[in-house]
Parts: structure tokens; C-alpha cells; sequence
């Protein structure tokens, strides 16, 4: 893909785009709005086949950290960065990774705090402290740095919320003996599975990763080939990895009741969310669903919220979802419209345009 096509077409309000010859990384901010505050939202570190994907990427996910921001009650706009690595992480050597830090540490502190990053997938909280020997805007540090550390058990706790919320939704009853499919065992992965578990949830796992896999399967998991996820029966698939599992053809046919999980940017192109909805299956909007994350990264260091006051406004995102639910049952629309057009609504109420620039953040 050439960078001309995500970049020409995007709505947002900037892109800062930067080649480091000395590390071979491509480096891409992508702030979509500032209007409820600076844009926030976390640096993936990754191989894309072109700056065009990794471009792309950036955009998508920046335009979704607003909606995020917007329907979590937030005062923060949404962005993301996405750093196109020369070679996977574990194949970099430590000092490479340190450089494109470096490189991407001075990009942000150009931008003077119109955005602000924090961990996502390729990077996490050790990554933070190192950024933030050089920059201001970065969430997430290590408890030890200062910082709240990783957003992982917030997000898995608001997606097992939105799957409680979705299974009610398709009438299921309770999560005890449905088979629920966690796509993706990483940190929050791996959290909801436990969490299903508990329940009394029937586990099968999916994950590029074998081990992940044999230990999921040692907690009495049924393992599936990854190829094999969307053509799997299950009631609730719950997908954890990189984002557009479900386009509208795999909608089509997908063998599930429930959509809930944490991946960003899951739905491929616009048509998979009314195929999902014309078939009665029940998605929880990602943006909703995984918006734990952002709550507790915003709540802990910019709005000084205790782990407390976190945890209850990330069990809310199940009464945001039934309010999505109603509102999409209503109207006759997906719930992915239900939830954009909520967002919408929480953006044009603002009276607090651009208000956060300027924000100094509490750390
Ligand atoms: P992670 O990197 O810890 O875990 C991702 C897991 O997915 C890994 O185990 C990896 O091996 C696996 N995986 C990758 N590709 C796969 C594939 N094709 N099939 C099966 N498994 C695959 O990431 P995470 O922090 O757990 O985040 C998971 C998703 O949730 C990401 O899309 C992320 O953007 C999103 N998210 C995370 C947070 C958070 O707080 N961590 C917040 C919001 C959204
Ligand atoms: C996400 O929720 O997708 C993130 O990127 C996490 C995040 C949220 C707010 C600030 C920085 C990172």
C-alpha cells in the first residue's frame, strides 16, 4: 500500500511521519482529534509489509481511541503511534531497541503534549520508563518508576464485563457451560480465560504462540489451530490478538452467538458489523469492550483515581453496552453504529473543545 492512501483519506488532524536510517524503523503518530482533550493511546511496535500497513494501522487505531475516550467518559482525545520495526522485537538487539526508543521519545516531546502514548502490543511498561527519560508524555511506567503500571488487568476486567453484558444480550443466561473461544492469550488473553473459567465456562484457546497454548491446555483448555478460529463452534468468541479477525464474508458464516473481546479494530471493513447483526449475533463494539485499559491509565495518572474508583468505572462498560444493545435494538441498526453514533453524540455535547491542551498530566 502506498502511504498516500491511508494518509489522504484520513479525517484526523495530524500525522507525523519520520525514517531513522540508523535503525531502519518507521515511526508514525496519528493524532485523529484533540477535542475532548490532548490524544492519548498507546505505541505498537511491529513488522508491517509497507510504511503504507503501518500507516494505515496508525490511523485506524487513532480514530478509534477517540470513540474510546469518548464513550468511556474520558477527557482525552484519541492517537496512537505505531513504530514499523525492521525486524520482529525478539530478533532486534537490545541496543537497537533502545535507539528507536530514543527516536521515538524525540518525536513525542515535539509534539508538546498534544498526544501522549503508553504500552501496546510490541511495547510495555519497561519501555515507558525508558521513554520517559526523554519525554513527558508517556502513561503507563512501571509502579516502580512511578508510573500505574500495566493496563492489562483493567482491560480483561472490562471485556469479561462486555462478554457478561453480550451473553445476557443473546439470551444465554449465564456464562456456565458455554464454550468460549479466546483468540490471542497474551496479557489480557490469558486473564479472560481465567476469568471464563471461573465461571465455568467451557475454554478453547487459540494463539500463534505454543506454549501459551500447552499452558491453557494444562488449566484443562481445548486447544484450536489459530486458522481455525473463525470456523470453530463456540457461543462467545472472544479475540485478544491484532485487530481484523471479521470481515463481512467471515461474518457470513462465523459459528458463534457472541463477539467480546479486547483486540482493536476487529471489525475488517464496514460491512462486517450489520452481516453480525442480521445474523443475531451479539458484538460488543472493541471500543467499548477494551476500553479498561484507557480507564485505568487515565484514571490513575491524569485524573488521580484510586485502583478502587477504576475498577468500578471499568464494571460500567456492561451498562454502556446494554444502553448500546437498546439503543441499536431500537433504531434497527448494528451495535457498531449504536456505539459510533454514542460517541458522536458525547463529541458534540462537548463544551470543552481542545480543552486539554496544556495538560500537564499528575506525574
Ligand atoms: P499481547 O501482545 O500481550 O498478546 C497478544 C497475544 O496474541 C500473544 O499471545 C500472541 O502470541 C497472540 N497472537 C498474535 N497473533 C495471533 C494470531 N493470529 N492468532 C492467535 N494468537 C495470536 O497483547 P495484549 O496486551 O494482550 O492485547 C491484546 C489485544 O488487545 C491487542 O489488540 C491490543 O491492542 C488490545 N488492547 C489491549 C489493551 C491492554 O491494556 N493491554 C487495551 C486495549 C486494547
Ligand atoms: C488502548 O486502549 O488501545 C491503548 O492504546 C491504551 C492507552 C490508553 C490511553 C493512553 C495510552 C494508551
Amino acid at each position: 500500500m502506498e502511504i498516500e492512501t491511508p494518509l489522504s483519506s484520513w479525517d484526523g488532524e495530524l500525522t507525523c511521519v519520520r525514517y531513522d536510517s540508523g535503525t531502519g524503523a518507521w515511526f508514525l503518530v496519528a493524532v485523529h482529534s484533540t477535542r475532548l482533550g490532548p490524544a492519548a493511546g498507546g505505541t505498537r511496535a511491529m513488522t508491517y509489509p509497507s510504511p503504507g500497513e503501518a500507516a494505515a494501522d496508525a490511523t485506524r487505531l487513532a480514530g478509534a481511541m477517540t470513540l474510546k475516550m469518548a464513550v468511556a467518559g474520558l477527557p482525552m482525545g484519541g492517537g496512537k503511534s505505531v513504530i514499523r520495526l525492521p525486524v520482529p522485537r525478539a530478533k532486534l538487539r537490545a541496543e537497537t531497541w533502545r535507539q528507536i526508543l530514543d527516536v521515538h521519545a524525540s518525536n513525542l516531546q515535539r509534539l508538546h503534549g498534544d498526544y501522549w502514548t503508553g504500552p501496546d502490543v510490541g511495547t510495555n511498561s519497561a519501555d515507558m520508563d525508558y521513554l520517559r527519560k526523554a519525554t513527558d508524555y508517556a502513561f503507563g511506567r512501571s509502579v516502580a518508576a512511578g508510573g500505574s503500571g500495566s493496563s492489562a488487568g483493567a482491560t480483561a476486567l472490562g471485556v469479561f464485563a462486555a462478554i457478561r453484558a453480550s451473553v445476557d444480550d443473546a439470551g444465554l443466561g449465564t456464562l456456565a457451560g458455554c464454550r468460549v473461544l479466546v483468540q490471542g492469550l497474551g496479557a489480557v488473553g490469558a486473564r479472560v480465560a481465567e476469568m471464563a473459567l471461573e465461571a465455568g465456562a467451557e475454554l478453547l484457546v487459540a494463539d500463534i504462540d505454543p506454549k501459551r497454548c500447552d499452558a491453557a491446555q494444562a488449566r484443562g483448555a481445548r486447544v484450536v489451530n489459530v486458522a481455525e478460529v473463525t470456523r470453530t463452534s463456540c457461543e462467545v468468541l472472544v479475540p485478544c490478538a491484532t485487530g481484523g479477525l471479521i470481515s463481512a464474508k467471515i461474518a457470513e458464516t462465523i459459528p458463534c452467538s457472541v463477539v467480546a473481546g479486547a483486540a482493536n479494530n476487529l471489525l475488517r471493513d464496514a460491512g462486517s458489523a450489520d452481516v453480525l447483526a442480521e445474523r443475531g449475533i451479539v458484538y460488543a463494539p472493541d471500543f467499548v469492550a477494551n476500553a479498561g485499559g484507557a480507564i485505568h491509565l487515565v484514571g490513575r495518572e491524569v485524573l488521580g483515581w484510586t485502583a478502587e474508583q477504576v475498577t468500578v468505572r471499568t464494571l460500567r462498560i456492561s451498562q454502556t453496552l446494554k444502553t448500546i444493545f437498546e439503543n441499536a435494538h431500537k433504531q434497527g441498526v448494528s451495535n457498531e453504529r449504536a456505539a459510533c453514533d454514542l460517541a458522536a453524540s458525547e463529541l458534540a455535547n462537548s463544551t470543552v473543545a481542545g480543552a486539554g491542551r496544556g495538560f500537564e498530566g499528575n506525574n
